[in-house]
């Protein structure tokens, strides 16, 4: 059976209750380590079943991040043992391990960017990343005044989420429709955006809008720099897998209402795009910053030659 916490994460993660990639990544395998907690499984193979059948409905919440995959997989992985009590210890275990390197990770990638960062810089932001977030909050740690310029992100604004937190750590912000992005880019030393999936030819897959802006700031010369620590990294891409793009309910887009006074159009609501490579600079993660086109030395380095499904009822 299901524990509860599994449901709850699933639903929050379908309903962007919870939400951004490395949050995703922590919820889900924490979910995991409820699962083991709460299991009354009476024997090993029952017990592995339970946790692959959580792994599973995590999973299948949402297409896109691959966070959410190499999370349960980093979890399942650890899932070892003889008895019911080892399988759940070691599971536990995995699951904190996971939380503690995936702080550990954004800490030593905010380090990083914020040495792209230089004191009086103005940043672009697109949508609500905390790897972003973080080299920002980096940079404001060794003294460096920072600016940001932050698009609202339609359809659900989570550019507010940016700001309100920008706020908070004292910088000043201007925020802005997604439309008016070009006409401040000149304003602007950095486009600076998170990842839900980074490909081995390092394509970057982010939030609906991130490859406009990009060909919008190569167009200005503004540079475009990446945060996305290496759980971002696709594996299944060094094998030929395409990623998967979430389409979205078109409520978010437009109400029934005000579809039916247009007409009831067509609408279509894709939650993120492809930014190839050629435009953007550089991919920072918690192993240093990369040129895209060389990420595919880091993704075969730590997940081998591609992804494996542990999930997978045998
Ligand atoms: P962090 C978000 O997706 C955005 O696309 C953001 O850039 C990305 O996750 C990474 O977020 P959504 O869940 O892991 O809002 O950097 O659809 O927090």
């Amino acid at each position: 059976m299901l524990a509860p916490e599994v449901e709850e994460t699933a639903d929050d993660i379908a309903e962007m209750e919870v939400r951004g990639a490395a949050t995703i990544a922590r919820a889900a395998a924490e979910a995991l380590a409820a699962q083991a907690r709460a299991s009354d499984a009476d024997a090993p193979a029952e017990f592995r079943h339970e946790l692959r059948a959580a792994a599973r409905r995590l999973k299948d919440t949402r297409p896109t991040a691959v966070s959410l995959p190499n999370a349960l997989r980093y979890v399942l992985k650890g899932m070892d043992g003889g008895s019911v009590a080892d399988l759940r210890a070691s599971t536990v275990e995995a699951a904190e391990d996971f939380v503690a390197q995936l702080d550990r990770a954004q800490d030593d990638l905010g380090a990083i960017g914020a040495n792209r960062l230089r004191d009086g810089d103005t940043i672009m932001t697109h949508c609500h990343s905390t790897d972003a977030l973080a080299c920002v909050e980096a940079a404001l740690d060794d003294g460096k005044h920072v600016e940001a310029v932050v698009k609202e992100t339609r359809p659900r604004k989570q550019g507010h989420i940016t700001a309100e937190q920008l706020r908070e750590w004292g910088v000043p912000v201007t925020l802005v429709v997604d439309n008016a992005a070009r006409r401040y880019l000149d304003d602007c030393d950095h486009v600076l955006v998170g990842a839900d999936s980074i490909a081995a030819d390092g394509s970057v897959v982010n939030k609906i809008g991130t490859s406009m802006l990009a060909v919008a700031a190569r167009e200005r010369g503004t540079p475009i720099m990446v945060a996305a620590q290496t759980l971002k990294l696709h594996p299944d891409t060094m094998t030929g897998h395409t990623v998967e793009i979430e389409m979205r309910d078109e409520t978010e887009v437009l109400s029934d209402a005000e579809r039916a006074d247009l007409g009831n159009p067509d609408v279509e609501n894709p939650a993120f795009d492809v930014t190839p490579p050629r435009h953007v600079d550089a991919i920072v993660t918690e192993r240093g910053q990369f040129p895209p086109e060389s990420i595919v030395t880091l993704m075969r380095e730590l997940y081998g030659e591609g992804g494996t499904e542990p999930w997978a009822e045998e």
